[in-house]
């Protein structure tokens, strides 16, 4: 292997193993599949041969359940290590028949690395079970698989991976059950990686031998493993267990002849190996499909959250501007407030007039200031929330429409509405609002220009016209049905009576303002529980660019 080829190869191992899939996409299921599948093959087998100069030569006998791989390897090595039987499926761990000599290779972190080892071949839990055999020659190992068709998908995703860690495959079907579907998924996978397979035509019967062995040879034929030798095993009465030595003698010669010649054992193992790095560069490429996917699911989330907080941050200076919080009860206290409604009769009711009015309400026994007070902070609270309301369920419906993002609510139910401590936060926004607005009443009152008229009206009055103001701006086209103009116009004069023309313009922006920060900073919040669901379920920047350059690497460097 060149340099270039093994520094590719450690790079494209890098960034598959950086690779992550936090989103529940379409496609996910099948994309952490592959990068399952190619994670494996880099650490059980890719890495192993291009940082050491010789692994053991792995014989991998793979097939469907029943098919007889169990028996098959008891017979190779002459007593019965796995156990053979009706059960099915029987073999749920690989088991490894190594020569002494090769425990070291085993048992340290070169293969199937997150497996414990274990010397029990009925071992329940997931285990590489190593049995150490001197029959076996130094240097060669046999791998009994579990089944490729398992109704366990644990035994299938096990048997594929040992299967992509060895270097050649006896693949073990039967005369029933050749044509099936799942051997020849990964019998073509494997002639698209140039990998060895030699097959064993097991428990056929003489009479169907012939027949049998023809359309098999045709079927590999069409898969692409013309050259793969086919082994016959009639269906013979077993001896304890054991396939009678004549039986299985072709398969014992050829699997000893291939184990001893160190020759054919290069080739073989060249051959699978740079078959395996010849098909690496379309995999990782194919992954990197995948992940873009992810990218995306990732961006179109992150994009919803953007595009529905500015709209509803647009929104804020539409409602809290065009006087519908000045709508219902709060134009009933505001009617109140100067005086039912006589102030409007007159078309040019002089401002003195009016004052005069408010000011006798005011410092009367009936101060309507604070019920038009109450009832504009509960308005204002009102809308404020329907805005943090109308945010979150605007972002659900979004998110909902993808598979990524229902998943991520299905995980964090709390996104599904707002945060509990909403109704407390808008009272305290508002109520932090209006004392704000009285605080700087106050602090006007202490200058001599205005003093007297503040003093006149009463600090609550005066607050209360200028927070009626503040929520009707000119600019704002008032939306129908809404409190004539005409209220926030007289709000706007009597602020001007009492404060100057300018100075009154200025107070009443710069108090909505002050209302439209601590509205934008309410409904800012509730964006935080989505960013951190977001957050834990981040996709990291670049993988597919990564990956694919790796990828590039790997095709310019072989
Ligand atoms: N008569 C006869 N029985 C066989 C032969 N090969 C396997 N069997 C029996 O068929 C059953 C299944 O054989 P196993 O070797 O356990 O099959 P397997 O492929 O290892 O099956 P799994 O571990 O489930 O994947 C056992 O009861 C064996 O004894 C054979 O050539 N002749
Ligand atoms: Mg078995």
């Amino acid at each position: 292997m060149t340099p270039p080829v093994g520094q590719a190869l450690s790079d494209i191992a890098k960034r598959v193993s950086e690779t992550r899939f936090p989103m529940q996409t379409d496609d996910s299921p099948e994309g952490r599949r592959l990068h399952r599948q190619l994670s494996s093959e880099l650490t059980d087998y890719l890495l192993p041969r291009i940082s050491r100069t010789r692994t053991p030569f792995l014989i991998a006998v793979g097939g469907s359940t029943g098919a007889g791989k169990s028996t098959l390897v008891n017979s190779l090595v002459g007593r019965s290590i796995s156990p053979a039987g009706v059960r099915r499926p029987t073999t749920g761990n690989p088991i490894v028949v190594h020569n002494p000599a090769d425990a070291a290779f085993f048992e340290s972190s070169n293969f199937l690395s997150d497996l414990p080892r274990s010397s029990d071949p009925s071992a329940v839990d997931p285990s590489v079970i190593l049995i150490p055999e001197e029959h076996v020659p130094a240097g060669t190992a046999i791998l009994d698989c579990p089944d490729i068709d398992s109704v366990a998908e644990s035994n299938r995703a096990l048997a594929r991976r040992i299967l992509m860690a060895a270097d050649l495959w006896l693949f073990v079907t039967t005369a029933n059950r050749y044509a099936d579907a799942a051997p020849w998924a990964l019998l073509r996978d494997a002639a698209a990686r140039h990998t060895s397979v030699a097959i064993v035509l097991d428990r056929v019967p003489p009479e169907a031998n012939r027949e049998v062995r023809h359309h098999l040879s045709s079927l590999l034929s069409s898969a692409g493993l013309a050259n793969s030798p086919i082994f016959s095993v009639a269906e013979l009465t077993l001896e304890d267990g054991l396939l009678p030595h004549s039986a299985i003698y072709p398969i014992r010669s050829w699997v000893e002849e291939v184990s001893s010649e160190v020759d054919s054992q290069d080739r073989i193992r060249r051959r699978t190996l740079d078959g395996s790095i010849a098909a690496l560069p379309a995999q990782v490429k194919s992954l990197a499909g995948f992940v873009e996917s992810q990218e995306t699911a990732y961006e179109m989330l992150g994009r919803s959250l953007d595009e529905n907080f500015r709209s509803a941050h647009e929104g804020l200076l539409q409602v809290f501007s065009d006087g519908r919080v000045l709508h219902g009860e709060v134009n009933a206290r505001w009617q109140d407030f100067v005086g039912t409604g006589q102030l409007f009769r007159g078309l040019e009711p002089t401002m003195a007039r009016m004052r005069d009015r408010i000011s006798a309400v005011v410092t009367g026994k009936h101060d309507a200031a604070a019920p038009l007070h109450i009832a504009i902070l509960r308005s204002a609270a009102i809308s404020l929330r329907e805005r943090a309301v109308a945010v979150v369920d605007a972002v659900n419906v979004d998110w909902q429409h993808q598979p990524a993002g229902a998943a991520l609510v299905a995980d964090h139910p709390e996104l599904r509405q707002v945060a509990a401590d909403l109704e407390d936060s808008v009272k305290a926004a508002v109520s932090d609002w209006s004392n704000e607005v009285n605080a700087l009443v106050r602090d006007i009152g202490q200058g001599k220009k205005s003093k007297a008229r503040i003093l006149s009206f009463g600090v609550a009055g005066v607050c209360a016209v200028l927070e009626y103001a503040a929520f009707w701006d000119p600019e704002s086209a008032s939306a129908p049905g809404l409190p004539a103009q005409g209220s926030a116009n007289v709000a706007r004069s009597l602020a001007g009576t009492i404060f100057g023309e300018q100075e009154a313009a200025n107070l009443i922006a710069s108090i909505r303002d002050r209302f439209l920060t601590r509205a934008a900073g309410l409904v800012g919040g509730c964006r935080q529980p989505f960013d951190n669901a977001l957050g834990q379920a981040a996709v990291p920047a670049r993988q597919s660019g990564t990956l694919r350059a790796a990828g590039d690497r790997l095709e310019v460097a072989l």
